[in-house]
């Protein structure tokens, strides 16, 4: 028997995708910590931040969701290439990330604000907790891969981040990537 869809060498997406989603920084600029950073890059060229392929069997208890997403490295100010982050709309849901290729780092953090940084070099296999929002950055230069496996009645709940924010987001330095606080957090 066939495999489902397979992650293709060359960039690691899956071959057969219910759903393909891209963002671009226009899609988020105001999610950065230097928004005006942000918008010159979507005055000048709007990139592609990452691209997003999902295959979504119907949202029933017990089915398993699972998508590729292909991060391209970048930088918003000091700040990384990142995700928007969600929460699970179904907050009893855990997710599954295996990073295939690249390298990236996984914001996690609850409702009250409690945060954690969890490196993801090629190979690594993260475990996000039922409860925690989670955003990906890409740290590296080249472009970060990973599949997510999820319960397919999880659902994205993107409305909390894009009100309340996460309390730290991830930034440069000359150790590499930190955390820092995000001056706009608004705590639930
Ligand atoms: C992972 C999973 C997906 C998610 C994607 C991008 O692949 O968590 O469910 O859609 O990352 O993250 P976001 O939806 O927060 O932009
Ligand atoms: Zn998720």
């Amino acid at each position: 028997m066939e495999p489902y869809a397979r992650l293709t060498n060359a960039n690691g997406m899956l071959t057969k995708p219910d759903q393909v989603i891209m963002r671009r920084i226009s899609d988020m600029a105001s999610w950065y910590l230097d928004v005006d950073a942000a918008r010159r890059l979507e005055a000048a060229d709007d990139p592609v931040v990452y691209e997003m392929l999902e295959v979504a069997p119907p949202a029933v208890a017990g089915e398993l969701a699972f998508c590729t997403t292909t991060m391209h490295p970048g930088m918003v100010g000091d700040e990384y290439f990142m995700t928007k982050g969600h929460f699970h709309v179904d907050l009893s849901c855990a997710e599954i990330y295996y990073a295939y290729s690249g390298h990236g780092v996984l914001l996690a953090e609850t409702e009250s604000g409690e945060c954690r940084l969890v490196d993801m070099p090629q190979g690594a296999v993260v475990h996000v907790e039922p409860g925690w929002a989670h955003r990906t950055y890409n740290v590296g230069r080249e472009p970060l891969v990973f599949l997510a496996v999820y319960p397919s009645v999880a659902g994205h709940d993107y409305g909390r981040i894009e009100t309340h924010g996460f309390s730290h987001t991830v930034v440069r330095s000359e150790q590499g990537p930190v955390l820092t606080k995000n001056p706009r957090y608004a705590p639930q």
